[in-house]
Formats: C-alpha cells, structure tokens, sequence
C-alpha cells in the first residue's frame, strides 16, 4: 500500500508498506491480525519476509486445532519460539479479536479499557527542508492533534526544534531519535533540554537499557524508551535503574495484547504514563492500537492518528477519523468495530498461504 507521503526516520525513508494479516477462523467467527514488522530489518531485526515463514512453518501450527479459553492461552502456545514478537502478535491479537467477536464484546472492553475516547498526537517524519516540517506541523495542528512528535538526527535536531519553538512556544512537542546518537554525544544531547519537550524516545542504541539510565540522569527531558521494551521484564528492568519517565507501547514489539497490558499494568502500579506507538499501519493494526488504548495508563496522546494521513484508502470501514479536539471516538460493536474490507484487500494481496489442522 502506497503511503500518502513517504514517511522518514533516523533508519530511512519508507514510501509504501508490505503489510502481512493474518485471520484465524474460530469456530464460525474470523479475527484479524497486522503484522507490524517493517519492510526491512531496520527498525528491529523482524521485518515482514522473517514473520512469513515464521507464522506459517512455526507459529500458526502452534495454535491450530487448540481449545483455547481466551486468547491469553496464545501466549505458552507460542513461547517455544524465541524473539519473532511482531509476528507472535499478529496471531495472538487475531486469536483478541475472535475471542471478543464470540463473546459479542467490544474488543477494547475485553482487554479491559475504560476510556470512550482516547487523545491523538502525530509523528511527522524528517523532510526535505524545515519550512516542509513547519508547514506539516501547521497542518495537524489545525486538525486538532494534541501533540507532534518530529523524528531527530544529528543535523535535523537542535537546530529543527529552535525553528519550532520561536514559532510555537507552547505547543506539546516531543522527540523521536529512533537510535540514532550514542553516550559521547552526551553535550549535545543536554542542549535538547532548553525546548521544553514532554520527551526525547529512544536517544541510544535499541537493545540498550543501561545506559539510558546514565543518560536519564543527566538530562530534565524525559526519556521515553520504544525499541528497548520488548517484554514487561524489559519494563521492569528500565523503571527499576530509571532509564526512562515514559514507556511508548507498541502491541507488535512486545509480542501481543497479553504483554501489552502487562507492560501498561506494571507502569501504573509505579506512576510511571504510557502511550500507544504507532508502525505506520493499516486500519487492522491502526483499529488494535485504539483498543489498546482505552486502558487508563494510557493517559498520553498516542501515534495513532487518522487513516488519511497514512492512505488514500483504508482496508477498515469506516475509515479511522481523528475529531477536531484530536480524539478518536470508541465504537461499541463487538471486535474492534472496524469492518474488514476483504474484497479490497483481495485486490492489494500479492501472496496468500492457508495453514489447516491436520485432518
Ligand atoms: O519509532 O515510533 C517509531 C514508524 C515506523 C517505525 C518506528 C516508528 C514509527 C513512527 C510512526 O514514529 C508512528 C505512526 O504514525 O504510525
Ligand atoms: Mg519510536
């Protein structure tokens, strides 16, 4: 699917998405599922070729012809396989989606959310000149977002956020390093704190925790940790040496909805706010990330905003809407309360596997 712009982060510049879903078929009901690895291995190692064979030679067999009792029983099935989060999420939020189908329940309301509607934020990717960003932050600012992200590198940071602060002072600003500095460049890093940001995500390497927490301590901005929370342990591990304020939770990297909620439920018990990432997705994932979001912990504006910033024409009906306060409204069907345009996706499928029980 070709996005409406091309999106680009510390890692690289995306201009369309391969997007694996997967539909588990359960006993007269079909839950859908996004598999959010990119289309190469740069934001993680997973990318979309490894969760293919991952998913049907490993995964998918794992649960096939199994007596669930709800979709948290996804999670042993599939813990012979190591690492392959995003692909293992894709499955088990399928298995979330058939199980709130069955019980004729509001998905949102099966993971256990309160919230009717939840606040949305933007995250505009690097751009070809800074007058590009400004007039990109002008616009989802008057549609209404609540907060703007901007993605920083060396050479597109300190001197980017001084051009949007003398033109916004006020505004809810954070950033999103993806990775892309290292400890020496610890000087330059305190010059982040005179902008005034709810927070800097990811500064150091993704797999680092440690010296976050160095980091952390020296810096007033808050640090937000994405690529390094891949699991609640990981969670408790970054709150326990402070390595961050904030905790971005995407559904994909840390393997499903039942860690999700576990990462969320661990950050409340010790104050510490979370928010929803976002992977570019379809209105599959898009329609997860807003179940996911109505939990109360979720007390930040999340990266996940309206389709049409992402596509001409979503794979969900309706398509997702961002009101002008900057909200998403929650739908009370049961599932996710998005339809599955199964014809359209026809359409855009490019390969196609069944895994079946053995008879
Ligand atoms: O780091 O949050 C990130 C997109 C792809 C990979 C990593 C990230 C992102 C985003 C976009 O920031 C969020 C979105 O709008 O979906
Ligand atoms: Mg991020």
């Amino acid at each position: 699917m070709p996005l409406v712009h091309f999106f680009e982060t510390s890692f690289g510049r995306t201009y369309s998405r391969r997007i694996p879903l997967v539909t588990v078929h359960c006993e007269g009901v079909n839950g859908w599922g996004e598999c959010v690895a990119g289309e190469d291995p740069f934001y993680s190692s997973e990318w979309a070729e490894t969760a293919w064979p991952t998913i049907t030679h490993y995964l998918a067999p794992a649960l096939i012809g199994r007596n669930l009792e709800s979709a948290r029983d996804c999670v042993a099935l599939l813990s012979r396989v190591r690492g392959h989060r995003m692909a293992k999420a894709a499955l088990e939020n399928a298995v979330w989606d058939a199980e709130a189908k069955q019980r004729k329940m509001p998905l949102w309301k099966l993971l256990g959310g309160t919230r009717s509607e939840i606040p949305c934020g933007v995250s505009i990717g690097i751009q070809d000149s800074v007058e590009q960003l400004l007039e990109k932050i002008q616009v989802e600012l008057a549609a209404g977002y609540r907060r703007i992200k901007i993605k920083v590198k060396p050479g597109w940071d300190v001197n980017v956020l001084e051009k949007i602060r003398s033109r916004w002072p006020e505004i809810t600003l954070s950033c999103d390093a993806n990775s892309a500095y290292t400890l020496d460049q610890l000087e330059h890093l305190r010059k982040f704190d005179q902008f005034n940001l709810l927070m800097m995500e990811q500064p150091l390497w993704d797999d680092d925790i440690f010296y976050h927490g160095r980091l952390q301590k020296e810096l007033r901005t808050a640090i937000c940790l994405d690529e390094s929370i891949v699991s609640a342990r990981k969670a408790a591990i970054a709150l326990e040496i402070g390595a961050c304020r904030i905790i971005n939770i995407k559904v994909g990297r840390v393997g499903g909805f039942s860690e999700a909620k576990h990462i969320h439920d661990i950050c409340l018990s010790q104050k510490i706010p979370v928010w929803c990432g976002g992977m570019l997705e379809s209105g599959i994932g898009r329609a997860h990330n807003i179940a996911l979001s109505t939990l109360e912990n979720f007390s930040l504006p999340g990266d996940v905003s309206a389709s049409k910033r992402y596509w001409k024409e979503d794979i969900i009906e309706p398509e997702v809407k961002v009101s002008p306060q900057g909200t998403i409204a929650i739908r009370d069907e049961p599932g996710t309360g998005y339809r599955v345009k199964e014809d359209f996706i026809e359409t855009l499928t490019v390969r196609k596997e069944t895994v079946r029980a053995a008879q």
